[in-house]
């Protein structure tokens, strides 16, 4: 109350804290619901991996609860320190999501949740998927191409990581420095493209070994390498030629139908179909004296009735695109007087039909043979039925087999020549 005086009314004021303290009965209390920790695969056992803490006013009692079914940890009861039991694979398990309970000596308890982030290690090498891989290309394909595989699909080099992130990231290579030349791989993805124009006719295929390699650390590389084969596809895009411009033949007379004149010979870069020739006698033949082997480039005398002197034959050859041409000149010449001659003008031998015995028919020899001269005898004609001894002058069958209703009658035509072998005294 106031008063005139002016008295100042006394007071005093005091705080009062109060401190809130457990009670002897309180259950244990995690501090958090929810805790979290890492732990990196491959450790030894009895790696720790995390402390688990829980007030109480008496001693805890902690013991996992759940989570826990590989038997890969396990809790120290009294401190709360959970380690590890076991290895840890993050291939195996990325997490562990733990429960713990701490118990106070009274049975009231708290629960908690510990999940374990398993961090991978690059524990794993890349592994191809295949050993080996086959591709090709076309010839002359522009640079930067993609290789195909057999299905007409791009060729890729695949190999797999076990492990995560960075420790599975690949990178590829190629380890032959001449395969580099030719074909790029993608480091990444592993798939092949030419790195120039590749010409068949150059390189029909080109072999290299090819490396990966991880990204982690230390960087792991495959135990071995992945072979890798590119075929170079063949385009006719090479003509054929022939081994000479032209060519020169002398037929003697008297000569006979089938009598081999010349042979001629064309050659094609390319492979396969695209190198496969035709031969065909294109001018100078209009008296169908000649005629000529489709598939060998073999001339032969088709027509000999009243043979003229000399004729010129353009021969054609085809690979299925492309064409060439080269002359045969053919001069036909009456024989000159041989200081020998056989014994015969004319020889009879007679073969059985269906017979595949090999046969000596009859034996050709010179008459007036002079010493030191050695005669070499060749079939003209017949070739394939029939077979000369170059020196011996027999005539034998080949075994293949004759047909009389087919042919009855075969007129060969032999020729001789001679060198002389000098003889020293
Ligand atoms: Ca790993
Ligand atoms: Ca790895
Ligand atoms: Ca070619
Ligand atoms: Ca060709």
């Amino acid at each position: 109350m106031a008063t005139d005086q002016g008295e100042t009314p006394l007071s005093t004021t005091a705080t009062v804290s109060i401190v809130v303290t457990m009670s002897d009965n309180a259950p244990p209390r995690f501090d958090k619901q929810e805790y979290m920790t890492e732990l990196l695969e491959n450790q030894p056992v009895f790696t720790n991996v995390f402390t688990m803490m829980a007030d109480c006013r008496s001693s805890v009692i902690y013991t996992i609860i759940a989570g826990n079914e590989k038997d890969v940890f396990a809790i120290n009861p009294n401190s709360g320190v959970i380690f590890t039991k076991k290895m840890v694979d993050y291939e195996m398990d990325h997490g562990f999501n733990l429960t713990i309970r701490g118990t106070s000596v009274i049975h009231s308890y708290a629960v908690a949740y510990l999940f374990v982030h398993v961090i991978d290690a690059n524990d794993n090498a890349p592994e191809f998927v295949h050993m080996e891989y086959v591709g090709n290309i076309t010839e002359g394909a522009k640079v930067g191409s993609i290789v195909l595989d057999g299905k007409a699909e791009p060729l890729v080099v695949k190999a797999t990581d076990k492990d995560s992130s960075l420790n599975a990231i690949l990178m590829y290579e190629i380890r032959d420095d001449f395969a580099k030349k030719f074909i790029i791989i993608d480091p990444n993805t592993g798939a092949l493209r030419t790195a120039v124009e590749i010409d068949h006719e150059v390189i029909s295929k080109i072999e290299m070994t090819v490396e990966v390699w991880d990204m982690g650390k230390p960087q792991l590389r495959s135990r071995s390498p992945a072979k890798v084969t590119v075929y170079i596809n063949d385009v006719n895009d090479t003509p054929p030629q022939f081994s000479a411009q032209s060519y020169k033949a002398e037929v003697l007379l008297p000569t006979y139908k089938d009598v081999i004149v010349s042979q001629t010979v064309a050659t094609d870069a390319d492979t396969g179909i695209n190198s496969k020739l035709q031969y065909s006698i294109v001018k100078g033949n209009s008296e169908k004296r000649f005629r000529i082997s489709k598939f060998s480039g073999a001339v032969y005398i088709d027509n000999e009735v009243d043979i003229g002197d000399a004729y010129t034959l353009t021969i054609e050859v085809y690979d299925g695109v492309f064409r060439s041409q080269a002359l045969l000149n053919i001069s036909i010449s009456k024989p000159v007087q041989h200081p020998f001659h056989f014994t015969q003008e004319v020889y009879v031998a007679s073969v059985h039909e269906n017979s595949p015995m090999e046969k000596t028919l009859t034996v050709l020899q010179v008459a007036d043979r002079a010493l030191n001269q050695q005669y070499t005898f060749s079939l003209l004609n017949g070739q394939g039925k029939f077979e000369m001894g170059r020196t011996s002058g027999v005539l034998t069958t080949t075994g293949v087999l004759f047909d009389r209703e087919e042919i009855n009658i075969y007129n060969l035509v032999v020729e001789v020549g001679y060198f002389c072998s000098i003889v020293n005294f």
